[in-house]
């Protein structure tokens, strides 16, 4: 293992790319306008008691309106590649047939803004937002869903696709199944292990037909975004070399598998895991994978997107109920890690970050990486005219270090984006947790770059880390 000496420069790979992520529900705002269709974000969040406070994405950033002041805003930063995703229900209002051009429009003007300002556009197609309409049909545990999500991908690529070179299909769709249809903290709510298993199932399909279809009309990057965290011990979290018990390491194996290589083999392999087949044969029975299927799934990728935010810590216990968000985790206890957390509560593990960009380049050796977010909440305070988010910086940093460390170590990282650029709707969370690194006054809609906004910009400047921070912030503040 290399040890990157605090202090030193360290300089990312000539190209690597830097840039800043967020997701249409998030910060679009305009749920009523030019005629988008309801998604199931809006019906979750309108519905009492699912959202913190009621909060809902009706007006968010208000990004729709204000995608200008924000694309001068990235410039500014000098951000060389931005990362958002396109809103389902703004281009097919009811999920399918008839589509909406106004919607089609936004992001038309949205891409040509960003070349304009030197900023590659990667767009994501699925962050969550499904229409209400496909919902009402079954939603992802209907195989439906997939060609319709690849009908949609279609509209998208053929109004898009000759400016975006970069595309991810469907972001983490473990969040989406088992969150959404498995356990009913996100949209659409429903509570069914069984369900969030056909809904994975699908959501990998959907990513096979667009991928492919991208393919065929040249796109020159195509990716798949996970949320991937290295499952560890609670003794193995800052020492790789501690022992493991058979039975710790049977635990840390089958979390590993729902979490991880559920996703990955699929997609990279053209296999679901052993392990994972047996759990979902128990749990919902293999109707819905039928022949053919992972091979559809396996489409030629070139990015893996990485969202890394906390290590996944278990160990066994025999007799425990497990999570129910890992069905088939009995006689596993999840432990949270000790030591710092975020706003979120979810702990601090930079190292954790190497490990898990060492371990996909060397099981996934094909595919490049690219970290597609990485970010913390914590509780930030505007005084001054300034945003002095220190723990931020200090966060980014050290998982910068990480990344820079794993590329040393061979590991095939292409790039960085930050999450997110602006605060946003944080999901069930609301606006309470405040992920950007640029401030938003919600009741004002005025942005305010934190001070990890101007040390990033100064990151990117360099290509890389000193050991003197960027001082003072010096950016004039976009009105
Ligand atoms: C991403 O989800 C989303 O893509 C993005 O939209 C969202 O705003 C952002 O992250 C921030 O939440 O076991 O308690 O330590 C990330 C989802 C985060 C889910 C970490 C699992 C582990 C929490 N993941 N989490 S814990």
């Amino acid at each position: 293992t290399t040890v990157v000496a605090k202090g030193r420069t360290l300089r990312f790979p000539e190209g690597f790319v830097w840039g800043a992520a967020t997701a249409a529900y998030q910060i679009e705002g305009a749920a009523r306008q030019d005629g988008r269709g309801v998604s199931i974000w809006d019906t979750f969040s309108r519905t009492p008691g699912r959202v913190a406070d009621g909060h809902t994405g009706d007006v968010a950033c208000d990004h729709y309106n204000r995608h200008r002041d924000d694309v001068r805003l990235m410039r500014d930063l000098g951000l060389r590649a931005y990362r958002f995703s396109v809103a389902w229900p703004r281009v097919l209002p009811e999920g399918a047939g008839r589509v909406n051009e106004a919607g089609l429009a936004f992001y038309d003007r949205l891409v040509d803004d960003l070349l304009e300002a030197g900023i590659a556009p990667y767009a994501t197609l699925y962050h969550w937002d499904l229409p209400q309409a496909l919902e009402d049909a079954g939603g992802w545990t209907s195989r439906e869903t997939a060609y319709r999500f690849a009908e949609y991908a279609e509209v998208v690529r053929d109004r898009l696709g000759d400016r975006v070179k970069t595309w991810l299909t469907v972001n983490e769709p473990w969040v989406a199944a088992v969150l959404g249809y498995g356990i009913g903290v996100h949209a659409p709510g429903r509570a069914s292990a069984a369900d969030a298993f056909r809904a994975t199932h699908h959501m990998l399909l959907a990513h096979g037909l667009a991928a492919r279809l991208l393919r065929e009309a040249g796109a020159a990057e195509i990716a798949i975004t996970l949320n991937l965290a290295p499952v560890l011990t609670p003794e193995g979290l800052h020492d790789p070399q501690a022992p493991v018990s058979a039975e710790d390491a049977e635990a840390v194996n089958r979390i590993d598998c729902l979490l991880n290589r559920q996703f990955l083999d699929p997609a990279l392999r053209g296999e679901y895991p052993r392990e994972v087949l047996e759990i979902v044969e128990r749990i919902a029975g293999l109707g819905h994978v039928r022949d053919g299927d992972l091979k559809l799934i396996h489409q030629p990728v070139d990015l893996l997107g990485i969202n890394y935010y906390t290590p996944c810590v278990v160990r066994a216990r025999p007799g425990a109920p497990g999570s129910d968000s890992y069905p088939g985790s009995d006689g596993i206890e999840f432990s949270g890690a000790t030591g710092p957390t975020t706003a979120t509560g979810w702990p601090i593990v930079p190292t954790a970050l190497t490990r898990l960009l060492t371990r996909l380049s060397r099981d996934y050796p094909e595919v490049g990486l690219l970290v597609t977010e990485n970010g913390a909440a914590f509780e930030d305070v505007v005084a001054g005219g300034r945003v002095a988010d220190a723990d931020r910086i200090a966060f980014i940093e050290g998982h910068l270090r990480a990344a820079y460390a794993a590329i040393e170590e061979g590991a095939d990282l292409r790039g960085y984006l930050v999450w997110s650029l602006l605060d946003n709707f944080e999901w069930a969370e609301g606006y309470h947790k405040r992920f950007g690194i640029v401030h938003v006054d919600f009741a004002t809609q005025r942005r305010l770059p934190k001070d990890s906004a101007l040390w990033y910009r100064d990151v990117i400047a360099r290509n890389g880390l000193v050991k003197d921070r960027a001082r003072r912030p010096t950016l004039e503040v976009v009105a």
